[in-house]
């Protein structure tokens, strides 16, 4: 591959590329490697989660911020990532989370979970951290499936949905209905922030990001636990297209789980 600089641009010259094909200059965010990553092509967890870092570096917090991650697919994801990650066993975030936070109160410590590691492995330990009012941040990949096992129904699976054990559509009857894990975790004394946002689209993602934001700032004013649920592409578990996704979170996904401020304020108005 061969490259030469036009104007203020570096072409690339490869076979595959048109001539006229340009790499733009450097985006790379602060924070977030874009070497290979592990992921598959529409998964909505890498954007979800440079979200939050980039969030996390706007508020001037990246040396104090201290993340414990859960297990799934995402958890990959953290080496691409340039700021503290712990790992911790199965559904059990919170809980170490907890410790953190209590030894380093000037620490900014969230939690990076899927749904089946939150609200089916370690549901408990969420919704205790929510009663304690923690102050820090628990934020929820929610794809409805266990995806790094296959794709099998979780806790948020919604009625309908395809997953690998439930292949035409998650019954009622027979496999009970979804937890609606943000408006429980909003529902709770402690909890003095809680919002559902998405990465289906741009607006989406904007609308996200200014949740994350509120989130921190309520846990930097230490006002108690807050929570961000985000809405992520699954593609492979959902067993559709990859350029479907999006507009199946949008119909199928946020039906159930819908988008929007939860509990607290800080969010302009729009967001419920
Ligand atoms: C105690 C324990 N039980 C089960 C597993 C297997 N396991 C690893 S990842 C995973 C699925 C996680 O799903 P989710 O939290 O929704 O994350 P996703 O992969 O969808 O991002 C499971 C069940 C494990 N590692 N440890
Ligand atoms: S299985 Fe789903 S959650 Fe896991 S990397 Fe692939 S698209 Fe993402
Ligand atoms: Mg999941």
């Amino acid at each position: 591959m061969d490259t030469e600089l036009v104007g203020q641009r570096v072409v690339l010259r490869t076979d595959r590329r048109p001539d006229d094909a340009t790499l733009v200059d450097d985006f790379t965010p602060e924070l977030v490697d874009v070497g290979a990553h592990h992921l598959c092509p529409g998964c909505g967890e890498p954007i979800a989660i440079r979200s939050a870092v980039e969030c996390i570096a706007e508020l001037g917090a990246v040396e104090r911020t201290i993340s414990v991650f859960g297990i799934g697919c995402y958890t990959a994801f953290s080496n691409n990532l340039d700021i503290e990650v712990l790992q911790a066993l199965h559904g059990r975030a919170p809980s170490l989370a907890t410790g953190v936070k209590r030894m380093r109160p000037d620490a900014l410590v969230l939690t990076v979970q899927g749904d089946g590691d939150m609200v089916n492995e370690g549901l408990q330990e969420v919704l205790h951290a929510a009663a304690r009012g923690e102050n820090i941040t628990c934020v929820l990949l929610n794809n409805g499936v266990f995806g790094e096992t296959g794709g099998h129904i979780t806790s948020t699976t919604v009625l309908g949905q395809r997953t690998k054990n439930t292949l035409d559509g998650r019954d009622a009857e027979r496999d009970g209905y979804p937890i609606l894990i943000g408006d429980l975790i909003a529902s709770m004394g402690g909890t003095a922030y809680a919002a559902r946002g998405a990465v289906n689209d741009a607006g989406n993602v904007a609308r996200t990001r200014r949740m994350l934001a509120a989130a921190f700032a309520t846990q930097e004013r230490g006002e108690g636990f807050s929570f961000v649920e985000i809405l992520t592409m699954c593609p492979t578990g959902w067993f559709i297209e990859t350029q479907e996704s999006p507009d199946y979170l949008a119909d199928v996904i946020a039906g159930t789980h819908q988008i929007g401020v939860l509990k607290g304020g800080d969010v302009p108005k729009g967001d419920r």
